[in-house]
């Protein structure tokens, strides 16, 4: 069973022969071409839209790529425990991962704003779970406070083997398609990724792998859209509970990503990213959570704005988008999006056949 880190070795410096590997055979996620969510969003026709789903990750999010790293990295000096704050996704890997090598892990949550399917993987793994009557900026802060004075791994992305494991996304996305897509959109949140993102298509571009690299087109949540709107956020409010984020960590990362790819980071509103999300689910068979579908209504967003325009028409080009985590992380979302979906009936065949109607 192998992951990132045996996959991409030679590119993870920060791996040496000291490293005992902690791995649960992350990465290799798929990348789908979504032809009829590419007519959903209104891309012209000469643009393939693909989806790099990390939903099908380990632990059902992109965060095991970093994870891999940043637990071997705690292991190799002698960590017990690890410790992180989390909207959810990353309290996931980290207990995890923890739990597979056999240390402690102890995860910092906003209470009641953390997707249901999350919580019960940083309990079930045996994490320590602290809920804080504040947001993931203010649990950010008292990890940062609590583990530079105490024996404790910090796990979150402003630990950089975070960022270099998450980068090997990128790596896997120019493997797959043969060279680096035109474009590749991305939620943001914390902002970590879009980092990553934008390090590993640089790296596979100087190496020689990629003969160009993509414009990052970075999305965030209305609410929550510190980059967008160029100062923090002090209470981020959007239903995408993975990116209520309103002091990215890696602020000048996303920045750097957006200016040197000559790309953009722009915003969508809760209602966009919620029609976007049923429409990946009912187009293309793929269960992505809400956060994850920011990026496909900023694409949508950026058609209807006349931003593919110019493309020329015979040549083809491609978008790739990270759908960075898996639907069943937020099963209440989506039965609130189509609850109205349910019909009761009678368990006789005429009463059954009469809501059938629509298909004779
Ligand atoms: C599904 O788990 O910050 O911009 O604490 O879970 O790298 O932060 C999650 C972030 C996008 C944003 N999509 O990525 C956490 C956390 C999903 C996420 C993001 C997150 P970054």
């Amino acid at each position: 069973m192998s992951g990132i880190i045996e996959r991409y070795r030679p590119l993870l410096p920060d791996v040496t022969d000291a490293t005992p590997v902690i791995t649960l055979a992350e990465g290799s996620t798929p990348l789908i071409e979504a032809p009829r969510l590419a007519r959903w969003i209104g891309v012209p026709p000469q643009l393939r839209v693909f989806l790099k789903f990390e939903g099908m990750n380990p632990t059902g999010s992109f965060k095991d790529r970093g994870m891999t790293m940043a637990v071997s990295k705690a292991v190799e000096t002698g960590a017990k425990v690890v410790m992180c704050a989390s909207t959810g996704n990353t309290s996931a890997a980290a207990s995890a991962y923890a739990a597979r090598a056999g240390i402690a892990s102890v995860v910092l949550l906003p209470r009641g704003e953390v997707a249901l399917g999350k919580l019960s993987q940083a309990l079930i793994h045996g994490a320590q779970v602290l809920a804080i009557d504040g947001n993931f900026d203010d649990a950010l802060n008292l990890v940062r406070d609590i583990c530079a004075t105490h024996p404790i791994a910090l796990v979150n992305s402003v630990n950089p083997v975070r960022i270099e494991g998450q980068k090997t996304a990128a790596f896997e996305i120019v493997d797959a398609l043969g060279d680096a897509p035109h474009f590749h959109a991305i939620p943001v949140g914390n902002a970590g990724n879009i980092t990553a993102y934008w390090r590993g298509y640089q790296e596979y571009h100087a190496a020689g792998r990629a003969t160009r690299t993509p414009k990052m087109l970075g999305f965030q949540a209305f609410g929550a859209a510190p980059l967008v709107d160029g100062s923090r956020v002090h209470e981020p409010c959007t239903i995408a509970t993975a990116i209520r984020i309103g002091n990215p960590a890696s602020w000048k990362g996303a920045i750097a990503a957006r200016d040197q790819s000559g790309g953009l980071i722009h915003k969508v509103t809760d209602e966009q990213i919620v029609a976007a999300y049923a429409a990946v689910a009912a187009n293309e068979g793929i269960f992505a959570e809400p956060a994850c579908a920011a990026p496909v209504a900023g694409l949508k967003m950026l058609a209807e704005n006349g931003y593919f325009k110019d493309l020329p028409t015979d040549e083809p080009a491609t978008v790739t988008v990270t759908l960075t985590g898996h639907g069943l992380k937020d099963p209440d979302r989506a039965i609130k999006t189509v609850a109205s979906g349910i019909v009761e009936v009678a368990a006789q065949r005429d009463a059954i056949l009469r809501q059938l109607d629509r298909f004779f």
